[in-house]
C-alpha cells in the first residue's frame, strides 16, 4: 500500500513558524498516499546561508508514501505554496519548507530531485532531528545520523519549549 520511504525536513520562519511547521505534519498526515511514521521535536534554530532573517523552527519526519520521489516532491511543493510560500531568493525567509533528505536510499544527482538532500548532512538543523528519532539512519556515503549530528554539534540549536 505504501511501498516508499521518505526522510523529510520541515522549516519556517514566518508567520508563527511553530504552528505552521505543526500544520504541515498534520497535512502530510492526513494525505491518502502518505501515512506519517516518526516525528522529531521542534527545534528553534539560527538561520544558515542568509543570516538576516528571524530564526527558523525545524522538525524531521519519516513518511511512507506511494508516491515516487518525483511525485512526493510535487505534492511538497503544492502544500509550500499553499503555506503561503513565496520564493524570491535563495535562502529567503519562508513559511514553509518541505525537502526530501532520503528517498528510498536512492542516490540520484538529479538537479530537480538530488537524492540524498545534498547539504543535509552539514546542517546540524536537519542531522539532530533525524538523529533523534533515527540515530542509526545511513545518510548515503556520509553515515550514520547521530554520528553526523555529533559532529556537527548543537551550536545554535536549542529544543522549542511546547
Ligand atoms: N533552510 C535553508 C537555509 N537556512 N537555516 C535554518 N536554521 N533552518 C532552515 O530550515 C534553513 C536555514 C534553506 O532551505
Ligand atoms: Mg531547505
Ligand atoms: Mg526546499
Amino acid at each position: 500500500m505504501y511501498p516508499h520511504f521518505a526522510v523529510i525536513a520541515l522549516g519556517s520562519n514566518l508567520a508563527n513558524p511553530a504552528e505552521q511547521v505543526r500544520a504541515a505534519l498534520a497535512e502530510l498526515d492526513a494525505h491518502p498516499h502518505i501515512r506519517l511514521e516518526k516525528t522529531s521535536s521542534l527545534y528553534l534554530t539560527a538561520p544558515v546561508g542568509y543570516d538576516d532573517q528571524p530564526d527558523f523552527v525545524n522538525a524531521v519526519c519519516t513518511v511512507k508514501t506511494s508516491l515516487d520521489g518525483v511525485a512526493l516532491l510535487a505534492e511538497l511543493n503544492r502544500i509550500e505554496a499553499e503555506f503561503g510560500r513565496e520564493r524570491t531568493f535563495r535562502n529567503a525567509p519562508r513559511t514553509l519548507d518541505l525537502d526530501i533528505i532520503d528517498f528510498d536510499g536512492i542516490r540520484s544527482d538529479d538537479p530537480h530531485l538530488t537524492l540524498p538532500h545534498p547539504r543535509a548532512h552539514e546542517r546540524s538543523f536537519v542531522m539532530l532531528p533525524l538523529a533523534e528519532i533515527l540515530p542509526d539512519f545511513e545518510l548515503g556515503e556520509h553515515g550514520r545520523a547521530a554520528d553526523l549530528a555529533q559532529a556537527l554539534g548543537g551550536q545554535g540549536i536549542r529544543l522549542l519549549k511546547e
